[in-house]
């Protein structure tokens, strides 16, 4: 077992930021180039008839590919190190205060350009949070704490799709969820969250990360821009997660050529490898 410290990239003011407003914009995770690249990857999913497959997600204007047997995540070799980016691992393992992480999501989403008059928001506000539903209440700690969000791979300017999040949302669902013996099930398990403060869009660049507290409310945004908002999401927990501890990836879970490109950072975080 090898103890890694946790190397300190975000200083104590953006720290700060985090826990008081329950988001921070991580500029630059990706250099524009790259992440034009992944952009190019993910668009190129796409049939260019615009025959959107039976089987992937379309909502008002988001198109969210989805493999055959109902899986979201994307770990081809040329999307996957997306999960194990460096710069982004240090961001979260200072936020979990562990070097010990398990990196997971790696769905994808294209946000079209969408005139809908229905609102600004394509989803009801609601968590993803990293406790099951049938758990009664969130234990507000480190180890159930999860940290991840978006990737911007393009500029998202004003009303361009970006992630709608309410500012410091995390504390009033704790302040909401803490006292209550059901607090998990509040808001049918968070997924309507229906009366909390206005929503305010996360815009960024090219590279950039939306990274959210496990408790913030957000939802998708209507992309009123001509170009699509191409993201993949990320999310890391803590190797002693309460609700999913860890646990070596099965044999045969990656190919040769997925293994090929996974760093040695990459294979920590994917469980091939322990810490
Ligand atoms: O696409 C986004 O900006 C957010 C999507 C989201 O929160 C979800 O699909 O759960
Ligand atoms: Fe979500």
């Amino acid at each position: 077992m090898t103890t890694t410290a946790v190397k300190q990239v975000l200083t104590e003011e953006e720290v700060a930021r985090f826990w008081e407003q329950g988001y921070l914009l991580v500029k630059g995770v990706l250099a524009r180039d790259e992440a034009e690249y992944y952009r190019g990857v993910i668009l190129d999913m796409v049939p260019r008839d615009l025959t959107i497959p039976a089987h992937w997600h379309s909502t008002a204007g988001r198109i969210k590919p989805m493999n055959l047997d109902g899986n979201h995540t994307f770990d081809t070799p040329e999307l996957l190190p997306l999960l194990f980016n460096e710069r982004l691992y240090a961001v979260a393992a200072q936020l979990l205060e562990s070097p010990r992480l398990r990196a997971i999501d790696g769905s994808l989403g294209i946000t079209l350009r969408n005139q809908s008059r229905d609102g600004i928001l394509s989803q009801t506000p609601h968590l993803d949070a990293s406790v099951p539903a049938d758990i009664p209440n969130f234990l507000f700690n480190l180890e159930e704490l999860q940290v991840g969000g978006c990737y911007y791979l393009g500029d998202v300017e004003p009303e361009g799709g970006g992630i709608h999040v309410v500012p410091g949302g995390h504390r009033l669902v704790e302040e909401k969820a803490a006292p209550h013996s059901e607090g998990r099930h509040l808001y049918n398990d968070w997924k309507r969250i229906d009366d909390f403060p206005v929503s305010v869009e996360v815009t960024g660049e090219a590279g950039d990360f939306a990274l959210l507290h496990h408790l913030m409310p957000h939802a998708a945004s209507h992309n009123r821009r001509p170009r699509p908002r191409v993201a993949q999401f990320t999310r890391f927990i803590r190797e002693d997660h309460p609700h999913h501890p860890a646990k070596p990836a099965p044999p045969g879970r990656y190919n040769d050529r997925q293994l090929e490109s996974m760093t040695p950072l990459g294979r920590k975080l994917l469980g091939v490898d322990p810490w």
